[in-house]
């Protein structure tokens, strides 16, 4: 059966879902996205998703055309039409309509787009047996140029990188920023464990802030798993004893080898492990019921 996509007010099938070519999130990027999962008829981190998106329409001065409260009613409202319990919710604030300019004022009102659809996750087996990654050539985007911290439409930085994973035969990629020190990857942001301690970069290294990021530091520290927030650099990938990787869509992922480094023993690790039962429990008890 064909999924039903909102757009601004209505409600199109998934073959007629569209948006104009002079929209200046497809001329430009110009916009802001989200992705967001739901679990059991529940939406998981609803709050801190619709925030996020609002905090990126915020930096890039875009007007939302439907207030914070009236956006969850509408994420609400698609997962309903599609009479969905477990999906992938994509968001989308575009600019909207203007002429070819660059100038983001000309364009009139936003545009709210909400698609609910199949989720695609990593095969089963990669979280049995780890994955593979590399360390992309690709720099990630300075915070001073093309923020990682807003989910844009302009995904051309993370591409780049994904290119790059996949020429090399592997599903991810890890991006060091300007400075030489790990940020994140395309899609996922990265932990590692080293003796003991669990390990990812802040911030002021470049990375998108994600909500699931800060959910497994959490379980971090409730369950006395110490947690660190500080640069480092691509050889403390190579000698982690464990690495993982986070984001809605991978939730947690083992690393079991960075550049054909083989990872501790190979296997995904013992507090990789922790932190992905703990993870999946949370999924399973919280967020807000879609019906
Ligand atoms: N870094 C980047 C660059 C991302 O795009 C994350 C980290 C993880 O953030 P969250 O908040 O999800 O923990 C992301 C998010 C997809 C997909 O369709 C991608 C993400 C999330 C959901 C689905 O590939 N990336």
């Amino acid at each position: 059966m064909s999924s039903k996509v909102f757009i601004n007010g209505e409600f199109y099938d998934k073959e007629d879902a569209k948006i104009s070519v002079f929209d200046k999130g497809f001329l430009y990027g110009d916009g802001v996205f989200e992705g967001i999962r739901a679990y059991d008829g529940k939406i998981f981190k609803l709050d801190e998703h619709v925030d996020r998106l609002f905090e990126g329409a915020r930096a890039i001065m875009l007007e939302p055309p439907y207030a914070k409260e009236e956006i969850k009613r509408i994420i609400m409202e698609t997962c309903r039409i599609n009479n969905v319990k477990d999906a992938y919710i994509r968001p989308v604030l575009s600019r909207g309509i203007g002429d070819l300019g660059l100038n983001p004022f000309l364009a009139k009102k936003a545009s709210f787009v909400v698609i609910v659809d199949k989720l695609v996750m990593y095969p089963q087996e990669i979280y049995e047996k780890g994955m593979p990654v590399i360390v992309a050539s690709t720099v990630r985007s300075s915070l001073n140029a093309l923020p990682p911290v807003i989910k844009s439409l302009n995904y051309l930085n993370s591409i780049l990188a994904k290119i790059e994973a996949a020429n090399a035969g592997v599903p991810e990629a890890v991006m060091l920023n300007e400075s030489g020190f790990v940020s994140e990857c395309t899609g996922d942001n990265i932990f590692i464990v080293r003796k003991g301690v669990l390990i990812t970069p802040p911030r002021e290294a470049g990375i998108l802030e994600g909500i699931t990021r800060k959910t497994v530091i959490e379980i971090a520290k409730k369950h006395g798993i110490p947690v660190e927030e500080r640069l480092f650099p691509k050889i403390d990938l190579y000698i982690a004893d464990e690495i993982f990787l986070t984001g809605t869509g991978a939730e947690v992922v083992p690393v079991t080898s960075v550049d054909k480094r083989i990872i501790g023993n190979g296997e995904p690790g013992k507090i990789t492990k922790f932190i992905l039962e703990e993870y999946r429990k949370l999924t399973k008890t919280e967020g807000t019921p879609i019906y």
